[in-house]
């Protein structure tokens, strides 16, 4: 039998927010919700309809003048009844109300409580409460459209498609395997072909991985150079602000410069650091080590090269820093120098990415910059239905399963081993897909997965 949990669903901050909402999910919670809510008037209980009165206390005042929403199971986010306190916001009289639902008989839920009953009782899959917590997080529109579409089943019901056809396989093997006499012979290059197909549509969704990790946790970009080559003039233009100042004087930026941007809904830090040479100053060589730092610890690397200067032996000593991060160079002040002849002399690395032509004084260039990084990300000239799946790490832990057991298996058909063979694998691919939706998903799990949510969802 479960209980009833409650737990304040907004974010409350003293003096700021003008309501909050107190929840409370589980069989008890309307009649909890009528020992504690004074209905205005001859208003009736009735479910999914807003009520207005007085929140209060049984043994004492009344605390505050609000709504109460009651949605009765199944139709409501946990399948269970649920009933919502639309109070005041202001973190006293909303921790008042929640103590009020304690006193009554409601436990405080646990973090991601509501979203783990949801799950539970069926109304959605793991990928789906997953879909939830990154809309939740969403730091862009683009973010927050490919967590909508997984809300909204896309990935569960591709994920569902992928396992169903793998157990169908499975049967045609297993029928054999018991009724060998009643039906014709297996066809291995058939069931090799099917296998095949599976696994190609696992690793397409597997792909997907790469712009999934960028769109929730967002991109750092750092950018760095020769002391004068335009960092700080780039990162301004880029900003649309003046963060960093921008001087002809060598060693201005002495400091790590950061500025949060969206680029084709892609969150993007980019830091500006101290041109790297060797300083004398004690401060500059300071703001050099973190320059280091936020080097070593960015996504893509943009190099800036003066380009009146061309690349030089100190631009390829820097390239060496950069060690295997990907990088793009970017030849500035174009307005000054052809960049032509200097592309050539930049050399092939593998994790070059791009050359980019750039004058950052007027920020000509950036479209580029922008359309090379979204285009490394994998974010690039994709139709938008394509880009909203993108799978995260447990899924794509997950995926790289099942992609190897269907790969062991193709292997054990071509082998020539027997049909039972064939089928250890594929169960396994079946079952790996299973632990995605939360069909075949244990309890360490779920676990998990719901601990990242916040209180009250
Ligand atoms: N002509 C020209 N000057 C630039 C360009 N970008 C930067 N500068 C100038 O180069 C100098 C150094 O720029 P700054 O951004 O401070 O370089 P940083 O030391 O790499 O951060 C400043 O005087 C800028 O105005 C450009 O694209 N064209
Ligand atoms: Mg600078």
């Amino acid at each position: 039998m479960t209980d009833t949990i409650a737990a304040i669903a907004t974010a409350v901050v003293p003096q700021q927010g003008s309501v909050a909402i107190v929840r409370m999910s589980g069989p008890d919670s309307l009649a909890i919700a009528r020992q504690m809510f004074r209905v205005a008037g001859r208003q009736m209980w009735e479910s999914h309809r807003v009520l207005y009165g007085w929140i209060v206390d049984p043994r004492g005042p009344e605390l505050d003048e609000a709504l109460v929403l009651w949605m009765q199971g199944p139709r409501s986010y946990t399948r269970e009844d649920v009933v919502e306190f639309h109070c005041h916001g202001g973190i006293a009289v909303v921790q008042e109300v929640l103590r009020v639902c304690g006193a009554l008989g409601a436990r405080l839920a646990e973090p991601g409580e509501f979203t783990l009953r949801a799950f539970l009782n069926g109304r959605i899959d793991l990928t789906q409460a997953e879909g939830i917590l990154d809309l939740v997080g969403a730091r862009t529109d683009r973010a927050a459209r490919m967590a909508l579409a997984a809300v909204r089943g896309k990935l569960a019901q591709t994920l569902q498609s992928l396992r169903d056809r793998c157990s169908d396989v499975l049967a045609e093997i297993e029928a054999r395997l018991d009724f060998a006499e009643d039906l014709p012979p297996l066809d291995p290059s058939a069931i090799a072909q099917a296998v095949a197909a599976l696994q190609q549509e696992a690793e397409g969704l597997l792909a997907t991985a790469d712009r999934g990790a960028c769109l929730r946790r967002g991109l750092k970009v750092a950018i760095v150079g020769q002391p004068n080559a335009g960092k700080s003039s780039l990162l301004n233009a880029w900003s649309r602000t003046d963060r960093a100042i921008v001087t002809p004087l060598p060693g201005t930026t002495r400091d790590v410069v950061d500025s949060h941007l969206t680029v084709g809904g892609l969150p993007v830090q980019v830091l500006d650091t101290a041109g790297l040479r060797e300083a004398d100053d004690e401060i500059e060589r300071l703001g050099i080590a973190r320059s280091r730092q936020a080097l070593l610890t960015a996504d893509l690397v943009l190099l800036v090269v003066d380009a009146r200067q061309g690349w030089t032996p100190a631009d390829a000593g820097i390239l060496q820093e950069i060690g295997d991060r990907p990088v793009m160079v970017v030849l500035n002040k174009t307005d000054l120098a052809d960049p032509e002849p200097i592309r050539e002399t930049v050399p092939s690395a593998p994790n070059l990415q791009a050359v980019l032509p750039m004058v950052a004084a007027q920020g000509v260039g950036l479209e580029a910059l922008e359309a090379a990084i979204l285009h490394h990300v994998g974010l690039g000239r994709l139709p938008a239905a394509d880009l909203e799946i993108a799978v995260n790490e447990r899924q794509q832990a997950g995926l790289a399963q099942a992609v190897a057991a269907l790969e062991r298996s193709q292997g054990a058909i071509a082998a020539g081993l027997p049909p039972d063979f064939w089928s250890i694998d594929l169960r396994a691919a079946q079952k790996a897909l299973g632990e995605l939706t939360g069909e075949d998903a244990v309890e360490s799990v779920l676990d998990r997965i719901f601990q990242r949510f916040c209180l009250g969802k």
